[in-house]
């Protein structure tokens, strides 16, 4: 898979060098591609912004420099299966489904746009060459896409088929089952006085993925009811 990301803060990507991730670029199982949006600027100041039409806080990101930037990313007539993801905290929600589905991509380009967003027309331009995706991180404001465009990143990444040394981890996790995980537990058997739940040491393999269930459900009932089917009536 190659990820190409459009950005004003091209430091901000430096930490993809290390852990899973940068072993896995040096692998090449992931080609990252980091690039400066200012580099599509034309003036001594290289201006990526302006105010908003219809007046209003903050600024705009004026649409010429992110249509030459994607012109160069996603020429046209190549890449036809190319999807570009804007991260904005006004896209569909960013899930474990999603990343699953970006994770067999051949071609991601992220478009991580500043201040007030990215004037609406690049977007809307960028779905005649690409497959567009607005997607959103959850329901709180970043200043920027950065951060949440390395959150996507990450989620997709280990998803890509030998990222993750032990493909079984990822079946166990958080959201895979449509559950919150089981708690863990490692040595020593009591610590600062907490025991470690006796069916764990069982050896009853059965006993322990029944307990491992229960406490997934009773976390998911308790923290998260919202990824539970509605409760169905019963007499
Ligand atoms: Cl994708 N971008 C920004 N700027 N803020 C967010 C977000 C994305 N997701 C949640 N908040």
């Amino acid at each position: 898979m190659r990820i190409d990301i459009v950005t004003i803060f091209p430091d901000f990507f430096g930490v993809l060098d290390v852990s899973l991730l940068g072993r896995a670029r040096r692998e090449r199982l992931l080609e990252l591609g980091v690039h400066d949006l200012r580099d599509w600027t034309h003036d001594r100041h290289r201006t990526v912004d302006d105010t908003p039409y219809g007046g209003g806080a903050g600024m705009v990101m004026r649409p010429e420099p992110w249509g030459e930037a994607l012109d160069a990313l996603l020429p046209e007539g190549e890449d036809a299966d190319a999807v570009v993801v804007f991260p904005t905290p006004a896209g569909v929600p960013f899930t474990q489904a999603l990343a699953r589905e970006l994770a067999s991509e051949r071609r991601i380009v992220f478009a991580c746009g500043r201040y007030e967003g990215i004037d609406a027309r690049v977007a809307e331009h960028a779905a005649t060459r690409a497959r567009v995706l607005e997607v959103s991180l959850g329901d709180y404001v970043l200043n920027g896409g950065e951060v949440a465009a390395m959150a996507m990143i990450e989620a997709i990444g280990r998803l890509v088929p030998g990222v993750v040394g032990n493909p079984e981890s990822l079946v166990e996790e958080s959201h895979e089952a449509g559950l919150l995980e089981h708690p863990s537990y490692t040595k020593p058997q009591v610590w600062r006085g907490h025991e470690v739940p006796e069916v764990l040491r069982s050896g009853n393999h059965a006993a322990i993925a029944a307990w491992r269930h229960e406490q997934a459900l009773e976390r998911t009932r308790r923290v998260r009811p919202d990824l539970l089917p509605p409760e169905v009536e019963t007499r």
